[in-house]
């Protein structure tokens, strides 16, 4: 089982993506638990700011240390077992397959979701374990990452995926993308399957596989290639 906290200024943008498919089944099945709290109820003044300008000037407004600390306290104190702390933000480690099938090994993970120009970098240095980025732009708000996160990591808890499919057996496990794939009807408007897909020669398919993965990585994506490949 595994249980996972989400600090956020938008409680509501959660409702939804983590409610369908098999996200909402590994949660009524026990395997995954996800609480989100709204840091601004640790806000303490009266106008209950959860930002304020940035030291030194600049554009924009940053989020308060000791808000975000009386939140991560409050949901930390919530349970025995201390929460993996992950900041979500574009200055954080790239999130890879790799990483995402660590982050799944951990029984309890608090994502904090940044807004506005960011947080105050003493909250990061003092408070959080890992800072991850899901990709080199710009959002909103760091609600959407921690919601690709979730979605990423609640695949590898076991028993999620069900039978039908192992994490074992897919793209980037072994740095490769995935090769094309087909289904019924065999023809259509012309457009016919690769004949090999259709033969039932077993070995003949694994390898027309293993060699469509290769050629689409160097197409695509020659930077997960080992060097030399
Ligand atoms: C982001 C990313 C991201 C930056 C300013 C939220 C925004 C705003 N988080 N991967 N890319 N965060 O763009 O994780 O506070």
């Amino acid at each position: 089982m595994m249980r996972v906290d989400v600090l956020t200024l938008f409680p509501a943008a959660f409702a939804g993506p983590l409610d369908v498919s098999i996200v909402k089944r590994a949660r009524e099945d026990g395997l995954l638990e996800i609480r989100v709290h709204d840091i601004r109820e640790h806000a303490t003044d009266r106008h209950r700011s959860v930002d304020d300008y940035p030291f030194g000037g600049g554009q924009g407004m940053v989020m308060r240390v000791d808000v975000l600390d009386a939140a991560l306290q409050h949901v930390q104190a919530q349970e025995e077992q201390r929460g993996y702390v992950i900041f979500l933000s574009p200055q954080g480690e790239r999130l890879t397959d790799a990483l995402v099938r660590e982050l799944a090994i951990h029984p309890r993970l608090v994502l904090v979701c940044g807004r506005y120009e960011g947080v105050d970098e003493r909250f990061v240095e003092h408070c959080v374990d890992r800072e991850i980025s899901i990709g080199d732009y710009i959002l909103t708000g760091g609600e959407l990452p921690a919601m690709v996160l979730i979605d990423a990591v609640a695949r590898h808890i076991p028993g999620a995926l069900g039978d039908e499919v192992s994490p074992e057996e897919e793209s980037f496990v072994d740095g490769l993308l995935e090769h094309p794939q087909y289904t019924r009807p065999a023809e259509y408007r012309g457009w016919t399957v690769p004949d090999v897909l259709l033969s039932g020669h077993h070995a003949n398919i694994e390898k027309w596989k293993k060699e469509a993965r290769l050629q689409r990585t160097r197409e695509r994506r020659p930077d997960l290639l080992p060097p030399g490949d």
